[in-house]
């Protein structure tokens, strides 16, 4: 079941003035940069509630590490601004997946990879959710 959102992925051009921002304007300092080299990112999870039962959400910014990840393209096109949203499951992803997938959705991988903070991700594709990047996020 997708109990939470897990996290709004948002792109920007320059991480550290990015988080800089939240920092200053919001007050949110628990900040965990991480280098995602598989989707070519590198990101800055931001976390906004501290629920002690491990599903906090989060912000997670990120910025490109290469001219043909996937936000490159994205912030080229679009300009910074938010790229996908993150629902979190209490149990398999991969069993999230298939049974969304079972409702004419498309799912991007096979198989979960890698995410932030240990956990696995895969994401449905935007044009089969009303326009919505979306992730679905197994905590470890
Ligand atoms: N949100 C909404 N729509 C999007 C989108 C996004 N983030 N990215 C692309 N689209 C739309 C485009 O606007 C385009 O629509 P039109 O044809 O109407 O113009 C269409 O989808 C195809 O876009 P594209 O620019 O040609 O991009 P690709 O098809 O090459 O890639 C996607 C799109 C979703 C398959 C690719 O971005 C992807 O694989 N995403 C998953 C991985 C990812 O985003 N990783 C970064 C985050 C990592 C993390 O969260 O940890
Ligand atoms: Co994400």
């Amino acid at each position: 079941m997708l109990t939470r959102i897990d996290h709004i992925g948002i792109a920007c051009h320059d991480l550290e003035a990015t988080v800089e921002f939240y920092r200053e304007t919001y007050g949110f300092t628990d900040v965990h940069f991480e280098v995602n080299e598989e989707q070519g990112v590198r990101e800055a999870m931001l976390k906004i509630n501290t629920t002690g039962d491990g599903a906090a959400s989060y912000l997670q910014l990120i910025t490109p590490i290469r001219d043909d990840s996937t936000v490159a393209k994205w912030l080229a096109k679009n300009g910074e601004g938010v790229h996908h949203i993150a629902f979190g499951t209490d149990g398999d992803v991969q069993e999230e997946a298939d049974g969304i997938a079972g409702k004419g959705v498309r799912v991007l991988y096979d198989q979960p990879r890698h995410g932030s903070l240990g956990s696995r991700i895969t994401f449905l594709h935007p044009k089969d959710c009303h326009g919505v990047l979306t992730e679905l996020v197994q905590k470890p």
